[in-house]
């Protein structure tokens, strides 16, 4: 080979992996986004957005503009400093078109530069680029404007100039590959709240988005601004970063002490930033996060902040005596009754581990949380003597009523014990032992409980009817809770206990008797009230039934048609009408409409047909996507204050469905 056929060969071999980078993307997508339903065809906004918060880490970009375009697609624009254009030695082409299409090429120009945002995967946008059937780039660098346009991550033409221009930015414009999702669909409600997150997590950044698709008309009856085209959107910035995020969570909450403690400093070269509040309620909200990503399933950070807060708590209390009446000891959860915290940390090399990948790994970070924590709040509660006794004050009480509901729970376990098969007498136990093939309802209402018994397959399928509304356990004490008969209930049905040892408040799931866990209440306001109740129950006191993928909730079908033999059961609105147009060919003439309001306007037959039998029925698992928002909504549904409720209903009423 002479000197230009190897430069050739080079040329190909490097063009092939590209291609291969990109094949490999497309064959597997759900490795590099996670699935390719409603949370993956996000992740790639996120993906998209993370580039510009990158680059605003560094100082470069302070705005950052996201839109749903009328056509599906999205688009979004920061004011950086625009992504490279110049001729790249090693890949034979612009920098930019390395970026876009080259897999893991994100970071490759700007080695010195803090980058440490990106997304759970770090895929970079040469991933979104690969997932899209179309992907536009405009970069605004030195005065000029340069374009370059994708097809499936392939280039369709080299990078152009288009113009010039007095800005610096880079705007990315994509269409999700509809071969490829099983929706293309975006939700507003899901971005936006990432938006508002990211804003909180990376304070100093404005973050706009706004929704293109259906264009309301501003037709509301006065004058003003009448016929104008009014755009749903919402711009998001905040100045104090995570204390604003901790009283964003708890507007619904009361404070115990007057100020949002806030710690912001660096360890081992590890920033770390944490707000933290006490409230009179009885949850902890501690939330926690890696570069951006929410760390579910928690981690190092997450344990060096427990331990510095326990710790430091702990040595002020024993010093300030006011423990010295206690007869029994405090255990590290009563440090976290009634406190909302956010911890944010920035990791160059993170290590996620579990099951979600959202677990840190990086031994090296928990001392540096729990240094962190320990100077900043020791020096905190020496100079606000005042706040530290009200949370002393708050960490005795929790202490006291672990112990209360300990002495509850475990009359309940004995009582167990004694009457036999320990089971609750309401419950309609299945015959199959096998917990991973066995399902139970928990079905609100004695009558409705009544015709679930009869319609279910008594083989796998156990029904507990509750009576009525169970408690709110959003606003009971913790030991009350083991004083209401249907939570009891729940808790012995399921076969679910909590940690024996006096320290823990862990669930213990080993002995869980049905794995799939379904909550079915009418479709009407009552019902939807009564399942928030009981999911509210699970999210505080079973959260880790939820999150290994127990629990889920039954949809009822909404309506009934008919005409003359033919039958139709329908879920929403729109397959109402289709089935209109199906049955009627388009009128309602000779269509029977029935619109189901409860369980009890069903017989047996017809809830087994559309909500119990696992062939034709439409479960819907309940996940965590967003802790911080599940938290907040849970708060504000079920809290005292009913201003902030009015306004989340009203608000979302049109728009979705509250999904947690
Ligand atoms: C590499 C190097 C530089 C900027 C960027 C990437 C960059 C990437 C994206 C993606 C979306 N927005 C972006 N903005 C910037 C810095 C190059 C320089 O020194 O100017």
């Amino acid at each position: 080979m002479n000197s230009q056929e190897i430069k050739k060969n080079e040329y190909l071999a490097d063009s092939i992996q590209v291609l291969e980078g990109l094949e490999a993307v497309r064959k597997r997508p759900a490795m590099y986004i996670g699935d390719v339903s409603v949370k993956g065809l996000h992740h790639l906004v996120y993906e998209v957005i993370d580039n510009s918060i990158d680059e605003a880490m560094v100082g470069y970009c302070s705005n950052i503009d996201m839109i749903i375009n009328e056509d599906g697609s999205v688009t979004v624009a920061d004011d950086g400093r625009g992504i490279p254009v110049d001729y790249h030695e090693k890949e034979k082409k612009s920098a930019l078109e390395v970026v876009m299409t080259v897999l893991h090429a994100g970071g490759k120009f700007d080695k010195e530069s803090y980058k440490v945002s990106g997304g759970l995967h770090g895929v970079g946008v040469s991933c979104v680029n690969a997932l899209s059937s179309r992907l536009t780039v405009e970069v605004h660098r030195e005065g000029k404007t340069y374009f370059q346009e994708y097809s499936i991550g392939k280039p369709l033409s080299d990078v152009r100039e288009t113009g010039i221009t007095d800005k610096t930015g880079t705007i990315v414009t994509f269409y999700p590959d509809k071969t490829i999702f099983s929706t293309t669909e975006f939700h507003y409600d899901i971005l936006s709240s990432r938006l508002r997150e990211l804003a909180f997590l990376n304070k100093g950044i404005r973050l706009s988005i706004t929704d293109k698709r259906d264009v309301e008309e501003n037709g509301n009856g006065d004058d003003e601004g009448k016929g104008e085209v009014r755009y749903r959107s919402e711009s998001f910035f905040s100045h104090e970063g995570l204390k604003e995020f901790v009283e964003f969570l708890d507007v619904t909450r009361d404070s115990i002490i007057d100020n949002v403690i806030y710690i912001e400093t660096e360890k081992n070269e590890v920033p770390v930033e944490i707000a933290l509040q006490y409230n009179t309620s009885f949850s902890e909200n501690v939330h926690s996060y890696v570069n951006n990503i929410n760390t579910i399933e928690g981690g190092t950070h997450l344990s060096g902040f427990r331990r510095g807060l326990t710790r430091t708590l702990k040595t002020y209390a024993e010093k300030s005596g006011m423990l010295s009446k206690l007869k029994f000891d405090i255990s590290g959860d009563d440090f976290r009754e009634g406190l909302t915290a956010i911890i944010s940390i920035k990791v160059q090399e993170p290590q996620f581990e579990g099951q979600t990948k959202t677990k840190l790994g990086n031994s090296e970070v928990m001392g540096a949380v729990d240094q962190a924590v320990s100077s900043v709040l020791t020096n905190y509660l020496e100079e606000n003597p005042k706040d530290a006794r009200s949370i002393v004050q708050k960490v005795v009480l929790a202490a006291t009523a672990r112990h209360a509901a300990r002495k509850a729970r475990e009359l309940v376990q004995r009582k167990n014990v004694l009457s036999g098969s320990g089971l609750p007498g309401k419950l309609a136990d299945c015959s199959e032992r096998d917990p991973a093939a066995s399902e139970v309802f928990l079905v609100e209402g004695d009558s409705a409980g009544g015709t679930a018994k009869q319609g279910r397959d008594r083989m796998f399928q156990a029904i507990l009817p509750l009576r009525g509304k169970i408690l709110n356990v959003e606003k009971a004490m913790p030991h009350k809770i083991f004083d209401n008969e249907e939570i009891k209930n729940i808790f012995t049905a399921l076969g679910v206990s909590i940690g024996t040892d006096e320290d823990s408040k862990e669930l213990n799931l080993e002995k869980l008797r049905y794995y799939k866990v379904v909550i079915m209440t009418d479709a009407d306001v009552d019902g939807s009230h009564i399942s928030t109740l009981i999911m509210t129950f699970f999210f505080r006191h079973m959260l880790q039934l939820i999150k290994n993928g127990h629990l889920y909730i039954a949809t009822p079908p909404l309506y009934l048609l008919k005409k003359g033999k033919q039958e139709r059961y329908c879920w929403s609105e729109e397959e109402r009408h289709a089935a209109v147009l199906e049955l009627g060919h388009g009128t309602e003439s000779g269509i029977h409409t029935q619109r189901y309001k409860g369980l009890g306007e069903m017989n047996a037959e017809q809830l087994w047909e559309t909500t119990m039998n696992p062939e034709t029925r439409k479960l819907r698992q309940v996940t965590i996507e967003n802790g911080t928002e599940a938290d907040r909504i849970f708060a504000m549904l079920m809290g005292d204050e009913v201003p902030p409720r009015r306004e989340f209903i009203e608000q979302h009423a049109k728009y979705a469905r509250i999904d947690v």
